[in-house]
C-alpha cells in the first residue's frame, strides 16, 4: 500500500497538519533584558573591548551576538587586563570578586540580576543575625557559588535534594534559615522546603520566594501546554538552571521534552506521530530563536500557531547609575 504522503523525513510532509502550543511567558526575563543592556551600553561608553566575566547570560547567540559587538568573555578576573572595562554576568559573583576588582583598580560593571542580588543581601542579613544558612541550589552553578560567596566560608551549606536533608548535622537547637537559588524547580524545592521545615521547625524561612517570578511563571506556563502536547521543545542553552527546568515540569506531566539550542538541533524524525507540539524557551533564550524554530517546523509541516498566555510580565529593572549618567 502507498503511502498517504510523498515522506521526506519519517512524520513530516507539508500537507500534514502540526498544531504548536506555544508558551507565554516564554524566553528573556527582566534580569537578561537588563543584563544584555548593560553590556551593550558599556560598549558604547567605554568602547570595545569590553570583557565580560562568564556568559552575561547562558546563551550562546547571546554571547557570540555580543562578541562581535566587541565583548570578549573570560571565566576569570585574571584573564582581564588592568586597563580594561569588565561586566559581571547576570548570575552574580562571591565578593571574593568585587573586592579583587577593587584592588586592581578594575573599572567594573556589575550585571547581577537584582533578584539574586536580593537573595546575597538576605543572606548576609541571616549571618547578621547569627543564622547558619542551608541554601537550596545546584552544586557548582554560577549563581550558587555567587551566593555562597556572600558569606564566610562554613556558615552557609548547600542543600540539593530531600536526600541532603536527611543527612544535614544540625539540630533543632541550631539558629538556622534557608534560601534558595532562584531559577529551582517550584515543585521540587517546596519538598526540600517542607523536608528542611519538618526536621527543623525552628528553621527562619526567607522574607518573600527566593525563586524569581520569571523561573516560577515559565514552569506554570510549560505545565499548562504540555499536557496537551505529544511533544515539547524547550529552547535554552545545556547549562541554563531554568531552562533545564522547564524540560523537567514537561516531562513530569509525562510529555517526552527536549532542550535544543537552535532550530538545527531539531532531528526530523522527532515530529514522528507528533500532532500537536509545544513550544517554549528559557529566560535567557532570545525570541528570534523561537521563530528560526517555528519556521524550521514549517518546512516540514503545515504548521498553526496557538499562543497560550498563563500570566502577564511588565517587570523592568533599573540599569546601574554609571550607564545612565
Ligand atoms: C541569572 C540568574 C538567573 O542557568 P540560569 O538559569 O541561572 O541562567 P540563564 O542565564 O540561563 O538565565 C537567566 C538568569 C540569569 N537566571
Ligand atoms: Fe533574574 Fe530570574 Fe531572570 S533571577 S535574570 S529575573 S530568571
Amino acid at each position: 500500500m502507498n503511502a498517504p504522503f510523498p515522506s521526506t523525513a519519517a512524520g513530516n510532509d507539508p500537507r500534514l497538519p502540526l498544531k504548536l502550543l506555544i508558551a507565554a511567558p516564554r524566553g528573556f526575563c527582566a534580569g537578561v533584558d537588563r543584563a544584555i543592556e548593560i553590556v551593550e551600553r558599556a560598549l558604547q561608553k567605554y568602547g570595545s573591548p569590553v570583557y565580560v566575566r562568564h556568559e552575561i547570560v547562558h546563551n550562546r547567540y547571546v554571547v557570540d551576538s555580543l562578541k562581535a559587538k566587541g565583548a570578549i568573555f573570560v571565566e576569570e578576573l585574571d584573564e582581564v587586563p588592568d586597563d580594561a572595562p569588565v561586566v559581571f554576568s547576570a548570575h552574580g559573583v562571591p565578593k571574593s570578586v568585587p573586592a579583587e576588582a577593587e584592588r586592581r583598580k578594575l573599572l567594573y560593571v556589575d550585571a547581577t540580576c537584582p533578584l539574586v542580588s536580593k537573595v546575597h543581601r538576605q543572606a548576609e542579613r541571616q549571618i547578621e543575625k547569627g543564622q547558619h544558612i542551608l541554601f537550596i541550589g545546584h552544586a557548582g552553578h554560577p549563581e550558587v557559588i555567587g551566593t555562597m560567596g556572600q558569606v564566610p566560608e562554613g556558615q552557609i551549606t548547600l542543600v540539593e535534594t530531600v536526600e541532603d536533608v536527611a543527612a544535614l548535622p544540625f539540630t533543632q537547637d541550631d539558629d538556622l534559615s534557608f534560601l534558595s537559588q532562584t531559577t529551582l524547580s517550584v515543585d521540587d524545592t517546596r519538598e526540600i522546603i517542607e523536608a528542611l521545615q519538618d526536621r527543623y521547625p525552628q528553621i527562619v524561612a526567607p522574607k518573600a520566594e527566593d525563586i524569581c517570578y520569571a523561573t516560577s511563571n515559565r514552569q506554570a506556563a510549560v505545565k499548562e501546554i504540555a499536557g496537551g502536547c505529544d511533544l515539547v521543545l524547550v529552547i535554552g542553552a545545556p547549562n541554563s538552571s531554568n531552562s533545564l527546568r522547564l524540560v523537567e515540569v514537561a516531562e513530569r506531566m509525562g510529555t517526552d521534552s527536549r532542550l535544543i539550542q537552535r532550530a538545527e538541533d531539531i532531528e526530523p524524525e522527532w515530529l514522528e506521530g507528533v500532532a500537536t507540539l509545544g513550544l517554549t524557551a528559557g529566560a535567557s533564550a532570545p525570541e528570534k530563536l523561537v521563530r528560526e524554530v517555528v519556521d524550521r517546523l514549517s518546512d516540514w509541516r503545515q504548521v498553526s500557531e496557538e499562543i497560550i498566555t498563563t500570566a502577564e510580565e511588565n517587570m523592568v529593572f533599573k540599569l546601574p547609575r554609571q550607564l545612565t549618567e
